[in-house]
This record gives C-alpha cells, structure tokens and sequence, in this order.
C-alpha cells in the first residue's frame, strides 16, 4: 500500500487515482491538503470561475410507487401532505416565471403508480409552450425507467419520445448509492443500479447530457463511496456524458434512518474534495446549496466546487422537508456574486449545458 505522501505527489503531478489510493488519500490526507489539491484541479478546468444559473423546480407528486428509507418528501395517497398536480397547477405554476429570466426547469418528484410516459411528455410540451427558451432538465433515472417500462418501451424508444417533447438535460438523482448490498438495505425496491446506467448510457449516446449524484453519509463505507465515483469516472470514459457531479449529503429529519443522525461538515468538505480528485474527466462538482445550506457551500468552493446549482425561488421541498435548514430555498443573483467573491472566485451565470451567459 502507498504512503499518503507520495500519493498526495502523485496527484498533485496529475496522475489518475486507483481506488486503493483513493481510499488511503480519503482516510490520511489533512484537510487542508484535500482542499489544495482538489482546488488545483478545480482551476485546471473552470479556471476562477463558480457557475450558477436562473432555475425553478417543479415538483408535480410527492406520490411514489417506492418507499426509499432516507426520504421525507413521499406520502401515501390520503395523507393530508400528499400532492398530485393537475395539468393546470403545472401551467399555473410555470406561467410565474414568464418574463422571469430564468433558463431551467428542473422537473422531479415521486414515481407516480399511473401516469405513463405520454403524460409526461405532455407535461414537457405545456412548459415548453409557456416558456420556449427555457431547458427542461427531467426526471430522475429511476423515475425515467419505470414511465418507460410502464408504457411498454424500450430505453430507447421512451427517451426519444422525451427528447421530442422537448427534453433536453437530465439531473443526478435516484444514483444513491451503487453498492446493492447498501442499496438493498436503504432502498430495497426502488429500480436498481443497473437501471440508473442503463438510462444514462443510452440518453449519453442519444446526445443528451446527465448529471450524477450520490448519496453519503448514512450506512455505507468510505470504500462504498470510492467505488460509486469509481463506477461513474468509467461511464464518463465511455460516453463523455456527464456535465456535473453533486455529492448529496444524507439529511435526516423525518424518515425512517433519522437515528443515524448527520456527518460533519469536514466529512462533507473531504467528500467534495476527494469528488473532485477521482472524477478527473467530469467537468463540473456542484455544491448543491440547497441541501447543505449556504454556509457550507460558501466553505465547499475552498474545496473543489465549481458550481452552486441556481436561484430556486422556493420551489423545491425535498430538501426543506429532510431537515435542510432553509424552509423556502432561494438565493438572488446578487447574494449569489457576493458569496463566490467572498472566497476569491467569480461568479458566472451559465445555462444548463454550461454555456456562458451574458
Ligand atoms: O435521488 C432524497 C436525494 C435526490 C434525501 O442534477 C436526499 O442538478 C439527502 O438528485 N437527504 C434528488 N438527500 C435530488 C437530486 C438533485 C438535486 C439538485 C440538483 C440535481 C441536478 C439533482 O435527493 C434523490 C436522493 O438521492 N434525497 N432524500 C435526504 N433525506
């Protein structure tokens, strides 16, 4: 086994991590080393630039076929918490960003028991046609594969049909964790690991960028974490597809893995920093402010961050619902250049596909 040392050197000369010193590096390396060298490698690729962009999220149920142990967003049908939008509260709630600015749309929610995927891609055409020029950014791969499934389809044939309608990102989530022993134990019927490559392979080859999460900080391993981005740097050496990768810190208030309480905000700052060593050919680590709130993400851009996710306008309930400390989510422009100056960086508003705006 390598002395941390010399793979502190090794890395700092820009060789590849093996997952053997990935995990030493996780284990050993002083924090303040971590931050250094996952910072080095944050200005090789977005020099001293943090991307932030104008985006809303639509949330259309908190309805889910699954029942995932660390979530606080879904009720059963009945409950007095429950949601299930109609097609015109999705337009009604769209139709309050016109003339907003805003680029994205970021649609994701429970996995609803009944609507198949020309729901959804009705759902797509009715954002688009109130906002034309905004990205629709949808649907979890686990959401994804279980529409398509449901209405008969191929990976494939379903994501076209999507793509028609007006899709064109597709975020992070349902990755959890890719171990299917730890899988298993925290999300026992929810689509499996498999599935969630399945889908982003394809939409990869079909043209259609993704992003990845995972979700740390509850029963896994540090090795468990190692082998997640492990899986991930080799689907990026396959497809090239992945714009941005979002560590997701497990927050704990109401589901049932609440004993577990939370890790550190050094355990989150080594996560975001050791992501950003091993995920060598993703090009962007998103702090994703929302979750870990805006102080820890102001401290995430001193290790290896370069994007902060967007505005949000209080349209999000997933996290506020699992502890996150802001109730309504949203940050200004304003207060987003204040934060990225603090730290010595410059804040610089993209669209989805990381294009400079302005
Ligand atoms: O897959 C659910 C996570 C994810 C909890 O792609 C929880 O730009 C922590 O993927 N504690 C959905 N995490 C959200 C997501 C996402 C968010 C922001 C940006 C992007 C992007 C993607 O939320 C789920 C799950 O991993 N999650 N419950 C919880 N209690």
């Amino acid at each position: 086994m390598r002395q941390c040392r010399d793979i502190i050197d090794s890395v700092a000369a820009g060789a590849r991590l093996s997952a053997e010193d990935a995990l030493t590096l996780w284990r050993e390396a002083p924090l303040w080393q971590l931050g250094e060298l996952a910072v080095a490698r944050k200005r090789e690729i977005s020099g001293d630039k943090v991307f932030y962009n104008k985006n809303f999220h639509l949330e259309p149920t908190n309805l889910c076929v699954f029942n995932c142990k660390f979530c606080s967003f879904r009720r059963t049908p009945g409950s007095p918490e429950a949601w299930d939008m109609s097609m015109e509260e999705v337009e009604q709630m769209v139709r309050r960003y016109e003339s907003s600015g805003v680029t994205e749309v970021h649609i994701v929610g429970g996995v609803h028991p009944r609507h198949d995927i020309y729901y959804y891609c009705d759902m797509i055409r009715r954002v688009k046609a109130i906002l034309p020029s905004v990205a629709v950014k949808a649907f979890t791969a686990i959401e994804l594969s279980y529409m398509i499934r449901n209405s008969g389809l191929s990976t494939e044939q379903g994501l076209r049909l999507l793509i028609d309608a007006g899709m064109e990102a597709i975020p992070g989530g349902g990755a959890e964790i890719f171990d299917e022993t730890v899988r298993q134990q925290i999300c026992p019927d929810k689509g499996s690991t498999a599935e969630w490559f399945d889908v982003h392979r394809t939409a990869h080859r079909l043209g259609i960028k993704s992003n990845a999460t995972m979700l740390y900080g509850h029963i896994e391993e540090l090795y468990h974490r190692v082998d997640h981005l492990m899986r991930l740097r080799e689907l990026q050496d396959e497809t090239g597809g992945i714009n941005a990768f979002i560590p997701l810190k497990y927050r704990n208030f109401g589901n049932s893995m609440s004993a577990i309480g939370e890790v550190s905000v050094v355990e989150d700052l080594r996560t975001l920093a050791m992501s950003r060593l091993i995920l060598d050919n993703v090009p962007h680590i998103k702090a994703y402010w929302v979750m870990y709130g805006k102080q820890t993400t102001e401290m995430a851009l001193a290790f290896g961050a370069d994007d902060i996710d967007g505005t949000i306008d209080d349209s999000t309930k997933i996290y506020s619902m699992a502890g996150a400390d802001d109730k309504r989510p949203a940050m200004s422009v304003d207060e987003m250049h204040a934060m990225v100056a603090r730290v010595g960086f410059r804040a610089v508003e993209r669209d989805t596909h990381y294009n400079e705006i302005g």
